[in-house]
């Protein structure tokens, strides 16, 4: 018996030292060690020993198990050791690489434009107010003195959700509803940015969607002199000290009178180039007194109180101010064209 521990021994040895996977190991513990192992096997005769036999042969087979279970063991290490050795392997992370530079985003032009002209007249005293972008007609027409058979009022021009209810064609219904929050005391100072939507084709300066900022004064004494002062000062903290204006006489039913208003070209100074199409002038906005009817709407005694209004397209302006020539650059989100302005103040 003593022959066979120690031939077990010998063949498990060897067996063990050819193992080559940590699942090999386990199956040869089982084969050797386990309770149907080749070792139990063995032992299984023990009983037919005599009483001096036993304790030798036991002492035998504990050396016998003890032998392959110290190889077993050692092996199991090698293997541990190995596994984390190549996990920490592939896990190295090389610090001194380069790193990559994540690409940063920037204000859209169009915003960096709109914050601009807030800043401008923030700095004139002016608070910012906002309302909805769905209208009633009563805010988006009625109350501005825009009458029932006014183009703008077409199913044609105006975006409609029902007949009462339609996108706002002009930030002037928050003028309306700022008035009105006002419930009569002045001043008024505000200026209202946001989108407004028009039924038209897009093309280079028109989109159906665009962004607009409108001006409103409220108090006793307005005068178009007030006005006058104020967009004179408007253009030129914002295209430069040297920037002069122009009124010219125009219509819009919200305002009377009203003015279109030019600024001295911004490519050529005023001496005439094709950008300003040789006349030196650049439109830039439209204007006006408040009509006397408006500022009904909005709550006011048109005898004691009187206004002033103004209204600028974003694009427009961002357009003549990096010279740009057309909209749709703003809307397509090509990040050439976008990425020209990211570290433009
Ligand atoms: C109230 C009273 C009067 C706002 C005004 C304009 C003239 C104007 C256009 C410029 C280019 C719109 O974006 S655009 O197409 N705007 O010419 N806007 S006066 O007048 C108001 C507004 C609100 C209560």
């Amino acid at each position: 018996m003593k022959e066979r521990l120690e031939a077990l021994r010998t063949e498990a040895l060897q067996e063990l030292e050819r193992v080559d996977s940590p699942q090999r190991l386990s199956d040869l513990r089982v084969k050797y060690l386990g309770k149907k192992g080749a070792l139990t096997e063995i032992l299984r005769g023990m009983g037919a020993l005599s009483a001096e036999e036993r304790p030798v042969i036991g002492q035998v087979a504990n050396d016998v198990r003890a032998a392959i279970e110290q190889v077993i063991e050692a092996k199991q290490a090698a293997f541990q050791q190995a596994e984390t050795e190549n996990r920490l392997r592939a896990e190295t992370i090389d610090v001194t690489l380069p790193g990559k530079r994540p690409p940063s985003g920037a204000v859209h032009p169009l915003n960096k434009v709109a914050q601009e002209i807030e800043d401008i007249f923030i700095g004139l005293g002016y608070t910012i107010a906002e309302g909805p972008e769905v209208e009633t007609d009563f805010y988006n027409f009625e109350a501005l003195n825009l009458p029932k058979d006014h183009p703008a009022r077409d199913m044609q021009d105006s975006f409609y959700i029902t007949d009462e209810i339609l996108m706002r064609t002009h930030t002037s219904p928050v003028q309306i509803r700022t008035m009105r929050a006002m419930d009569g005391k002045t001043p008024v100072k505000v200026i209202c940015p946001g989108k407004v939507y028009r039924r038209d084709d897009d093309d280079a300066t028109h989109s159906f969607q665009f962004n607009q900022i409108e001006g409103l004064v409220v108090g006793p004494n307005i005068r178009m002199s007030d006005l006058k002062g104020t967009l004179l000062q408007f253009v030129q903290l914002m295209f430069g000290r040297q920037a002069q204006i122009r009124l010219r006489p125009s219509f819009f039913p919200f305002t009377e009178p009203s003015a279109e208003v030019d600024v001295t070209c911004v490519q050529c100074g005023g001496h005439g180039c094709r950008m300003c199409k040789h006349t030196g002038w650049l439109e830039i906005l439209g204007c006006g007194m408040v009509h006397p009817r408006v500022l009904e709407y909005g709550g006011y005694d048109p005898e004691k109180v009187s206004g002033f209004a103004f209204g600028m397209g974003v694009e427009r302006i961002a357009l003549l101010k990096y010279g740009i020539d057309d909209i749709r650059h703003f809307y397509t989100n090509d990040l050439r064209f976008l990425g020209q302005f990211v570290r433009m103040s």
